[in-house]
Parts: structure tokens; C-alpha cells; sequence
């Protein structure tokens, strides 16, 4: 044992007893650890080590079929009363929840190790840090940690006798003496949980071995439990990645970015501008922690250490920096893999070579109806790999925000960037984020599927209290004038015939400059009813060669903000009584600008 924690021990010596592994393992988070469970996942099957030329210290895993990505329907939050969950998440009473999953922890780790693994969400030791013990029985989360958090036996040493969050997992699969265990354990849907209890700030997974909801740091604590520690004690927990820009005098300032799923957020933390001169740092790109700091500014810290980013569509013309961040030490799930021991994907830029296996483990048919990645494949990689991870991302002080982005997926009415008049008006523009999503796509009814701050499925207490603590923020401020500015973005419009009005990517760096420049006070913004909106000839477009329609990128069409005005009131109606005084004002005034 490396602790001399009582209550982490007795809490690890309770669990053991209801889940009965065959033994304990305390985690140091060595690299010869590392290596010695890498070997043994090989060794049974569940692991596949890549081409040491091609991939060095790369291994690849192929889950369950039913096991590929986070489980919203059981996913719950478990406050004392319904109301403190809100209308948004799944509940139960700690009580139940505890009851039923109690059931199935009993002896669900016979014939396992049990992993105990002391993590820090954050920088060892930032005052913005926290730290959390996950007990697993699967050496794959224990991989997967290592490289998402601070992982090992540095941890225990800070944490000393103090507070951790803990974090319960197991894959749901008890091996009986003699019996062979599969390639990738997980237990049948109904009985997956992934339950969390934000009053008494523990988090109980049980049957999924996947992403989020295995790899507890991530979106159940850095996220729903961080979220309701925020509130508590004035500080921001938020789904947002963290990118330093610099302009050509070198002057730099960093943004914190929120999008819904499948809005290029990685893509976004690790541009490459078009614009000479302009240089984008990567400090994180999914998650950033937020304090004010003693000079009145809000300092962000990413809480991870890596990237668990989608593969499909990451080549070297999307994304040339994640893909030279994968070179080595990284873990696949549910790609495919060649003939010579490397990955392939949808999207990687190249065609498949011949005998390809796909994530289910077949021959991959390039002309077949199946991929050879299931479109939620996953890379974990070092963030410390990425080329352009910024200088300050380890600095535990956390580096000052200038501004706050949201945006989504909007083939209409939002033009390509606008600014929030005040801090309340970025409130709610935060709050009526969302993306357009077509009925085919997602068996959804047609239309914008809201995702306010890019929080729905990670707000661990009621949304609109979640809403009304982004206002407060505001409110407690220490320099109410150095609150980063708020700023809309959509790079997704379209013209009438269906082309997109704006090229993306690394051409996002001509918004990026706006804003950067808004944040100085010196480029020209027009009022609108919707907010300040840039003078057309104040995006610099130089250089594109494809024609810009800069009027219809930034034009504001009353009619359709009038139907987006009825459809923000459908949205907003679900939080009743909760939602916050301050966003019905704006909508009213928002309306009214329209009259
Ligand atoms: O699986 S994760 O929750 O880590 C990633 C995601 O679904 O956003
Ligand atoms: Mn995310």
C-alpha cells in the first residue's frame, strides 16, 4: 500500500469485500507497469500491439459491439430531489441507485485484479486541481488513465491525508474459477449505470468498459461532479477547449471554446492559420477548469493530460497536428488496422490497404456497406505529443481567458460571428447554442437539437441553475471589465443552394483575429438586434481563393429570427420556474429589438 490515507483505505478495503476480486493492484503509474499490463492484455488477446516501425508503443483494441460510446439513457444523476437534477438528466434517489447497483457490484470482480489508481485532474498541485481515486477491475481504463490524467503514486503523495473524489468502475463481467474471459468484458445494456451523487460527490459506473463512461476523470468528474463543485464554491467547470492565438506582433491571447458533438472542437484547439503571421497553441481541447485570479482575471487550466479525440475524418488536411500527435505511445479503439499492424480510418486522408480488418473484426470491403471504423473510433494520445500544445499548459497558475466562444452546427440564420452585447447577453446566447440535425442522421426529429454551453449530457444539477450560476459569475466578478468577451460563431452556413458560404478550417483564423481584435478594442463591429456583428470589411478575407459572400455570411434575416425566436421560447420553456430572470429579459429584449 503507498498511502497511509484511512478513509481511502478503508473506502478501497469496503469496496473489495462487496466486489471480491481475485486481488489488488495500487497503481504507481510507472512505465514499467504501464508496460507490464500492456503486455498481459496482448498476451489474453484483448490488446494488439501495432508495427513498432510504423506506430512505436501504439496498441490497438476492438470493443464490444454494444460497448462503443457514452450510454445517455444510463447515465443518472442522483440528487436527493428530483428538481436538483432538473429536466435534462436522468434521476433517482441515492438511495435506489445505491440499492440496485449495490446488487451488482456484489462479487463482480471475481476472478479480476481490482485497480485502485490515485489520479489529478489538473496540474500536480494547482490551486484549480483536484484529485480522484478510480477503483476498476479493467487494466484498460488503468492504460487510458495514464495518458487522460496525472496518474500514479506522485498523486497519493500530495493528496496525503486530504479529500479525493471517489470513482467505482467495473466492467461487469465476474469470471467464475476456470472460465475464459472475453476480448472486451462489459455487462448487457440494462444493466449498464453510470450514475454520479453530487451531494456526496461520488461517481458508480458499472458495465461499460468505454470512454466516458470507464475513464471516470473525464466527463463524470472533470464535468457533472466538477460542475456542482463550481457552483458550490464560485468557480467554473466547462466542456470547453483552451487555445492560445497569437498575431504577427506577438502579442497573445487565449480563448475558451464550447461546441456540441461533431462541430470540429479538436480541429479548432489545433488550427493552422491561413493568415501569415498568426500562430494557434493548443493548451487543451475538451475540458477547461476556471478560476478568477488575484488580478481579477479568469484563469483556465485543462484538467487532462490527453486527448481521447473521434479518428474518423483526422487526416493530415483536417488535422496535421493530431495526427502528428499519434505517432507513438497511443491507444486505438474500434479502427481499423492493416495487413502491417497499423491503424486505418474513414477519412485518414489514403485509401485502405488490401486485408484491412475492420473494428468488428472482419475483412474490411471498401466498396461494402461497412466501415472499417465504427464513426466513434477513438485515439488516446499524450497532449504533451501534440506539436503545437502551448508552453504554459502544465502551468498550474492556468493561463487568463480573453474570451469565451460558443457556437453549432447552423446551415441558417446565424451569421458567421457575433459578439454578445454584455456578459447576461453571452449568457444566453451560450444558452440557445445547438446544432441543426437532419431526421436521417440521428433518428431525431428534424431541426436544432439544443445543447446550451455544449453542457446538456455533462451539467451534473439542474440546467437552468447551471445557467443562472454562468449570471452570478458575472455578477461576483472581481473587475467586471476583465470578464472575457462572449462571442457566437457558426462556420456551417449555407447559401440557398446548399454550399457552404465559408471554407473552415484553417481559414477560421480570419474569425479568430476578429475576435482577438474585438478583445483590443480595435475592429469595427456593427449593432444588430442579435449583437455586435462585424463591419463587412473588417473580416480579412485576403488571400482566399475562393469567392466570399461576406454580406450573406453575416446577414441578419428577421423572419428566420423570428421563427428561431419562437423555437428559443420551446426550448426555454422546459426549465420552468427555473430558468434564471435575467435570460427571460433577454429574450424579451431580443424580441422587442425585432418589432
Ligand atoms: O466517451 S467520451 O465521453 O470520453 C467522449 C464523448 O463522448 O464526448
Ligand atoms: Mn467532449
Amino acid at each position: 500500500m503507498m498511502t497511509q490515507n484511512q478513509k481511502l483505505i478503508s473506502w478501497v478495503n469496503e469496496w473489495a469485500e462487496l466486489c471480491q476480486p481475485e486481488k489488488i493492484h495500487w497503481c504507481d503509474g510507472s512505465e514499467t507497469e504501464n508496460k507490464q499490463l500492456l503486455d498481459k492484455m496482448t498476451a489474453s488477446g484483448m490488446a494488439v500491439k501495432l508495427n513498432e516501425s510504423k506506430r512505436p508503443d501504439s496498441y490497438y483494441f476492438q470493443s464490444d459491439p454494444n460497448d462503443v460510446a457514452r450510454v445517455e439513457n444510463r447515465t443518472f444523476i442522483c440528487s436527493e430531489r428530483k428538481e436538483d437534477a432538473g429536466p435534462t438528466n436522468n434521476w433517482s434517489t441515492p438511495v435506489e441507485m445505491k440499492e440496485t447497483m449495490k446488487k451488482l457490484y456484489k462479487g463482480c470482480m471475481k476472478g479480476r485484479t481490482m485497480y485502485i489508481i490515485p489520479f489529478s485532474m489538473g496540474p500536480l498541485g494547482s490551486r484549480i486541481a483536484h484529485i480522484g481515486i478510480e477503483i476498476t477491475d479493467s487494466p484498460y481504463v488503468v492504460v487510458n488513465m495514464r495518458i487522460m490524467t496525472r496518474m500514479g503514486k506522485a498523486v497519493l503523495n500530495i493528496l496525503g491525508n486530504g479529500e479525493f473524489v471517489p470513482c467505482i468502475h467495473s466492467v461487469g463481467y465476474p469470471l467464475e474459477p476456470g472460465q475464459k474471459d472475453k476480448k472486451w468484458p462489459c455487462a448487457p445494456i440494462e444493466q449498464k449505470f453510470i450514475s454520479h451523487f453530487p451531494e456526496t460527490k461520488e461517481i458508480w459506473s458499472y458495465g461499460s468498459g468505454y470512454g466516458g463512461n470507464a475513464l471516470l476523470g473525464k466527463k463524470c468528474f472533470a464535468l457533472r461532479i466538477a460542475s456542482v463543485m463550481a457552483r458550490n464554491e464560485g468557480w467554473m467547470a466547462e466542456h470547453m477547449l483552451i487555445m492560445g492565438v497569437t498575431n504577427p506582433e506577438g502579442i497573445k491571447k487565449y480563448f475558451a471554446a464550447a461546441f456540441p458533438s461533431a462541430c470540429g472542437k479538436t480541429n479548432l484547439a489545433m488550427l493552422v492559420p491561413t493568415l501569415p503571421g498568426w500562430k494557434v497553441e493548443c493548451v487543451g481541447d475538451d475540458i477547461a477548469w476556471m478560476k478568477f485570479g488575484e488580478d481579477g482575471r479568469l484563469y483556465a487550466i485543462n484538467p487532462e493530460a490527453g486527448f481521447f479525440g473521434v479518428a474518423p475524418l483526422t487526416s493530415m488536411q483536417t488535422n496535421p497536428n493530431a495526427m502528428l500527435s499519434l505517432r507513438q505511445n497511443c491507444i486505438f479503439t474500434n479502427t481499423g488496422i492493416t495487413p502491417e499492424g497499423d491503424i486505418w480510418w474513414e477519412g485518414i486522408g489514403y485509401d485502405a490497404p488490401e486485408g484491412t480488418i475492420t473494428w468488428t473484426n472482419e475483412i474490411f470491403d471498401p466498396k461494402g456497406s461497412k466501415p472499417a471504423a465504427h464513426p466513434n473510433a477513438r485515439f488516446t494520445a499524450p497532449a504533451s505529443q501534440c506539436p503545437v500544445i502551448d508552453p504554459a499548459w502544465e502551468d498550474p497558475k492556468g493561463v487568463p481567458i480573453s474570451a469565451f466562444i460558443f457556437g453549432g452546427r447552423r446551415p441558417t440564420t446565424i451569421p458567421l460571428v457575433h459578439e454578445a452585447f454584455d456578459w447576461n447577453h453571452g449568457v444566453f446566447l451560450g444558452s440557445i447554442a445547438g446544432s441543426e440535425v437532419t431526421a436521417a442522421a440521428l433518428g431525431l426529429k428534424a431541426g436544432v437539437r439544443r445543447d446550451p454551453f455544449a453542457m446538456l449530457p455533462f451539467a451534473g444539477y439542474n440546467m437552468a441553475d447551471y445557467f443562472k450560476h454562468w449570471i452570478k459569475t458575472g455578477e461576483v466578478a472581481p473587475d467586471k471589465k476583465a470578464l472575457p468577451k462572449i462571442f457566437y460563431v457558426n462556420w456551417f452556413r449555407k447559401d440557398e443552394n446548399g454550399k457552404w458560404l465559408w471554407p473552415g478550417f484553417g481559414d477560421n483564423i480570419r474569425v479568430l483575429k476578429w475576435i482577438f481584435e474585438r478583445c483590443e478594442n480595435n475592429a469595427k463591429a456593427v449593432r444588430t438586434q442579435i449583437g455586435n456583428l462585424p463591419a463587412v470589411d473588417s473580416i480579412d478575407i485576403s488571400g482566399i481563393n475562393q469567392g466570399i459572400d461576406i454580406h450573406g455570411l453575416l446577414s441578419v434575416d428577421p423572419e428566420m429570427w423570428k421563427e428561431e425566436i419562437a423555437l428559443i421560447k420551446e426550448h426555454y420553456a422546459l426549465f420552468g420556474e427555473h430558468l434564471p430572470v435575467e435570460l427571460k429579459n433577454q429574450l424579451i429584449a431580443l424580441e422587442k429589438r425585432f418589432q
